[in-house]
This record gives C-alpha cells, structure tokens and sequence, in this order.
C-alpha cells in the first residue's frame, strides 16, 4: 500500500564542500531509501538544504576575511552541485538564509514563546574581554564534563556525543583568542528539556526499543538518563535569525534551533513550487518521517527538535532516525582542517562519470553499525572484482550476444530446464529479499543482494555457455540468452536505488524504462516476463572499467603529501621571548668549556652529572640532557656554559652553572657547540 514520507538528510554545514564521510554517513543511505520508496510506489518528500548559521561559519568567514554570506554563497553552490552530480534525489534542496526558512523559524519561536514553553533567564555566560564576544558554542574549547575529552565544544562533545552548556566545561578557553574566558550577565531563552521527560521517555525509551538502531536508542537513553535540564535556544551572536522578540537586540536562535526547521521551511518552498500541500508531510499522522543523520547529531533528532514539535504540538513526530556511525579514512579520522578527506569535487575530476563506483564502495563499507574504513585498495578490488567482474561482465555479455546472435532482438524461449526455472524463481525471491534490508536501514546488506543477483545471472551464462552451445544447439540458447535478460532487466531495477547512473545506462541498453515497460519492484516477483521476446534491446554500452594500480597509487600519494604538510604546520615554532637589555646579556658570563666526564644521575631520567672544564676551574653541572646523549656521546665534547648562574641543588647535588642547548629544525636537542653552527632556535637552557 501507497504510503506518505518526508524523509530528511541532515543539513550540512556550509563551511567547506562535501566529502565521502558525509555521502557514507547520511546522502547515500538517504538516497537509497528514497529512491527505494518512489520505485515501490509511495509518496515521498525527500528534502534538505545548507545549514547556514552557526558558529563554524563564522569561524570559516573571520578566517579567510570575508563575510559569512559569502561563504555560505560559495559552499552553498559547491555542495548542491556535488549532490546533484552524484545522484542524490532530493526533492528541494534549500538553504537556511532563505527568506521562508527566516520566517518558519521565526514564527516558530514566536509560536513557543507565545504559548509560554520557554524559559526566559538572565544569568552569567562565558565571555572573551579581548575579543569582546560571548562564547557559545564553537566558539569555546574545554574539558568534557561526561567524557574528559579535552577539546569539547560549548554545546557538544564529538567524542562522545554528549550536548552541554558551554558553562559546564571544565577549563573553557576561548577559540577566538585563546583565553581564558570570564562570566558575563546575559538574557536568554531555555527550552525546558526536563518538562518534556517523560514523553520523551514513554516515546523513545518505551516506544522505540526494538526498531531504532541501537547506537542511536543508546545514546538517546545515556542521555535521558543522565537528567534532562533546560538548554538556552538563543545565541549573542550577529549572524543568525534575529530572536524575533522584544528585549532580544543583538541575539540570534541558536543553530540547532533554527536548522531543523529547515526541514519544515525545505518542505514549504518544495510544496508551492509542485503545487502540494506541505503540512500533509509534517502534520498528517499517516505520514512517516525519517531523519537521516550522522552520529553526532543523535540528540538533536531525538530529543530537542522532538521536543521542540512536541511543544508546538502540531506536528508529527519521527518514526525513525536512523544514524551511522563515522567513517575513517585509511585508517585515520577524517578530517576538513588536516585535509584527510576525499572530497566529491576532486573525485569528479581523476574519476569523471564514476559516481557509482564511489556509491558502491562506500555502501559496501557504510559504517552502519560502527565506526568503519574507506580505503583506496577496497575502492579498487570493489570496482575490479565486484561491479566490473561480475555486474558488469554478465550485462556486457548478455547485451553483446543478443546483438550478436539475434540482432538485439530478444528470442523467444523454447523448452526451459529445471536450472532455467530454478534461476528464474530464483530471480522472483530477490526484491523481498533486498526490500527487507532496505526497510531496516541495513543498505550494506541490500547491495550485497543486489550483487548476489547479478551474481546468479554470472554464473547462469558461465554454466551454461551459450557461445559453445551456439555451435550445435541453437534453440537451448535461445532460451539460455532469454532466461539472462530477464535477470538483466530485473537488475536494471533492483540497481535503481544504489547505482542510479548505471540503472539508467543498463534501462537505455535494454531499451526498456519504467514506462512503457511498466516495471516496479514488485513487477519482478510477480510477473513472468519482464521483457517480452521479440523486444528489441539496445548496443552494449561499458557500465564499468578496471580501475588500474598507478591511478589508485596517485590517490595514496596525494593523502601521503597531505600528512607530510600536517607534520609540518604542527610543528610549533616558540615565539621569540620578551627583549631583554645589552646590559641584562653582559651580566651572562659565558664560557667555552670541556666536559670531562658525564654520569646517570640515579633514578632520574633526564639528568646527567657531569665534570666540566670551564677553563676557569673543573665544577659539576647537573643538565637536563639524558634522554637525547649517552655519557660516551657528550665526553669530550665541546660545550658554552653559562659560568656565572647561582648554583642550585638538584636532587642532592649542587650544580654550578649551565650548559647551554637548543633544539634544531627536527625538534632535536643540540649544543650551542663553540665549533660549528648546527643551531637554529632561539636558544634554550638546560
Ligand atoms: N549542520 C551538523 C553537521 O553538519 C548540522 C546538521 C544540521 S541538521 C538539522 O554535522
Ligand atoms: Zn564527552
């Protein structure tokens, strides 16, 4: 039966263009889904857009001096090109500067404030004096209070999910300036998270045990068990929404606040433009709504925006958000500011038309259930040995023997064998079986039935070999090359969802479309004949090609290079220290020495005791130099020594001055040697 669904794909940020973590973690399975449901026949609004408040653009603007329109113009385009390009089906893709998504949002805040669901409170927030701002968000680096991890941010922790209060970190420093920030009264509004407890309870924790993926009803239970407080939905920040109320000058909705709305506002400018009514897609309890998002975005999809619908109260509620986790990239997290990433633009351009080479790859690794890993070599051996070898093998043979045979023109079957039958019933069981796994969110699974399919009809041509029975049966193949075209039209639907480019290409080879061929989904179980003897099909066309050693290698080489350059820029070059007078450096009274002999000081690992000729006298020198010489190494050596620094007891142990050290370019511990000028820092005493 026909149903109703808007399903949403998390909005992404407009701060940079998209890479393969995005399309694996929300776009790809998004798409399948969706693509799915048109071809079995229901209703579907699959929206999106830019989310284009928040913090990280502003970041990105004060970075590259510009304003923050002007990036999220930029990336606002680079991003709905690279959907467009690799097939995602969105219905709209929008964007939240758009004037529809300012007054949707605006009109819901109103809508809550009217009706008395926020919390209006002035208390202190964390603000940077020097760069005159309040610091929410992005803006604040600090101590996880749940997790320990160092390097949360104000409003969430990506290392384990959790949403905070920028008050609640532990060391807050500011990302702006780097300093420690100080409290500041400000008025804000809070969305009392805890009033919307129990239903939230009774709706997710009771209502939604079995069917929400367990990483995401996990996360969301940690959550509500931990006690749910209110959370501030308004920012002091410049750009944003303007909080559509009295006394809120120079406060904007927090993006969280505004973002999800999006959706809402989406699904709107979709509506007018195909003449649809939007509040069936949001407001009519027939219809399902699925959020497609990444991990860290659980609690927003499952708790604030539920509880921000709920609030309204006129909306519908999700049935289901289903969240990958993240995926690695050989082997390291992805990431935009290391550039460990390959992003959708540069992939078009070293494999051009190759979209669904990248789809299927990522969805045969999709980190469904946990974290997982893309690499060059399994996009190669998936490309080589799976859609070359065998989709792509058995579609090339199929085509190019009916040409060849019968001109293109489908044969009509003689007498089928009990393996025909067996193939072709065979055949009936597959868009159950791949239904099944898509309707559970498992997209991993329903391609590698997509392939078992194509699998069968591979290994259907190579048992039965038509190009030797051609020489002495030419009825049998006939049959044999009917029974294969039935598997390849059944493929050119079945590979809709996953492989849309290649669906496409395989329904022109056939000659076949979803009209007037009417074939859906379940026309393949239902029906005998997907394609009709004497249809005349198409000239085979290549689906795929071997992607060879030297062109994976290129791809490696370029992540080496980006490493190399991360290596570089981490290394922290110590700014120079305050200047000192000519006549502070007179009073250092340096010398050149030898050292004569050089012991371990025991049970500590840094220091060394050692004996050294200062030309004045023989004195001991403790020095922090054990970890980079052996004594043999340093005997005999050549030092500058700083003669006249007030002798100092180390662990027991006067010592009577200073050799002086500095590191090289490699970060190495060096002497300031009297010989020779291997020094390259500002010096450093040890
Ligand atoms: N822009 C977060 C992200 O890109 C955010 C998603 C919004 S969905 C309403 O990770
Ligand atoms: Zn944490």
């Amino acid at each position: 039966m026909s149903k109703r669904y808007t399903i949403t794909a998390a909005l992404p940020y407009t701060n940079g263009p998209i890479h393969i973590g995005h399309l694996a973690g929300v776009y790809v399975p998004a798409d399948i889904y969706s693509r799915y449901l048109r071809l079995t026949g229901n209703d579907v609004a699959f929206i999106c857009g830019s989310d284009e408040h928040g913090v990280p653009i502003t970041i990105k603007a004060k970075n590259e001096g510009v304003s923050p329109q002007d990036v999220v113009d930029k990336y606002h385009a680079i991003i709905k090109k690279s959907f467009e390009e690799f097939g995602i089906s969105f219905d709209n893709y929008s964007r939240t500067s758009a004037k529809i998504h300012h007054e949707t949002a605006s009109e819901f805040f109103k809508e809550l404030y009217d009706k008395g669901e926020f919390i209006e409170e002035t208390n202190e927030q964390l603000y940077d004096e020097k760069a005159n701002q309040f610091l929410a968000d992005r803006f604040v680096i600090g101590t996880c209070p749940k997790c320990g991890n160092e390097e949360s941010y104000g409003d969430q922790c990506e290392k384990c999910g959790t949403s905070h209060n920028a008050t609640d970190l532990i060391n807050p420093k500011s990302a702006i300036t780097g300093n420690a920030p100080t409290l500041k009264q400000t008025k804000h509004w809070f969305l009392p998270l805890d009033k919307h407890e129990a239903f939230l309870r009774e709706w997710i924790l009771d209502g939604h045990k079995s069917d929400w993926k367990p990483n995401v009803y996990g996360q969301v239970k940690s959550w509500i068990d931990d006690g749910l407080r209110p959370r501030a939905v308004t920012r002091d920040l410049d750009w944003g929404i303007p909080v559509p109320v009295e006394g809120a000058e120079g406060k904007v909705l927090y993006v969280w606040f505004d973002a999800p709305i999006g959706y809402i506002s989406s699904t709107k400018e979709w509506a007018k433009q195909v003449g649809k009514d939007w509040e069936l897609y949001w407001k009519d309890k027939d219809t399902k709504l699925i959020h497609f998002i990444g991990k860290d975005n659980i609690v927003f999809h499952c708790i604030i925006f539920p509880a921000m619908l709920k609030a309204e109260g006129s909306y519908i509620l999700p049935e289901n958000v289903p969240a990958n986790e993240f995926l690695n990239l050989e082997g390291n997290k992805l990431s935009t500011s290391k550039n460990w990433a390959v992003w959708l633009p540069d992939y078009l351009i070293e494999f051009p038309n190759q979209q669904d080479v990248l789809r299927y790859a990522l969805t045969a690794n999709a980190p469904e259930a946990k974290d997982n890993d893309f690499t060059w070599k399994d996009f190669q051996a998936r490309n080589n040995n799976e859609l070359v070898a065998i989709f792509g093998n058995f579609i090339n043979r199929v085509v190019v023997l009916t040409n060849k045979y019968y001109q293109g023109i489908v044969p009509a079957p003689n007498a089928f064998s009990k393996i025909d039958l067996e193939t072709l019933d065979e055949v009936k069981a597959f868009p159950n079986i791949i239904s099944g796994s898509i309707e559970r969110y498992r997209f991993r699974e329903a391609q590698m039935e997509l392939m078992n399919l194509a699998r069968l009809g591979n290994k259907y041509l190579a048992d039965e070999e038509p190009w030797k029975v051609i020489k002495v049966d030419e009825a049998r193949v006939q049959t044999i090359m009917y029974v294969a075209l039935q598997i390849a039209s059944a493929l050119a639907t079945l590979s809709e969802p996953f492989l849309p480019f290649t669906s496409s290409k395989l329904r022109n080879m056939l000659n076949i479309s979803f009209e007037p061929i009417k074939m859906s989904w379940s026309d393949i179980t239902s029906k005998n004949i997907l394609i009709p003897a004497g249809h005349q099909i198409g000239e085979a066309e290549l689906l795929f090609s071997k992607i060879e050693d030297d062109t994976i290698q290129k791809q490696l080489d370029k992540l080496i290079a980006s490493k190399k350059a991360n290596e570089a820029a981490s290394k922290i070059v110590e700014p120079q220290k305050d200047t000192i007078t000519f006549d502070d450096f007179t009073k250092l009274d340096i010398r050149v020495g030898t050292i004569l002999e050089a012991e371990k000081m025991p049970k500590a690992k840094k220091l060394f005791v050692l004996k050294v000729d200062t030309g004045i006298d023989v004195r001991t020198i403790v020095s922090g130099i054990a970890e980079s010489f052996t004594p043999e190494e340093v005997i005999g050596k050549k030092v500058t020594v700083l003669v006249n620094l007030a002798p100092r007891e180390l662990r027991g142990v006067e010592s009577q001055g200073m050799i002086l050290m500095t590191e090289n370019q490699e970060g190495k511990l060096v002497f300031v040697n009297p010989d020779d000028s291997n020094t390259t820092n500002g010096l450093q005493i040890s």
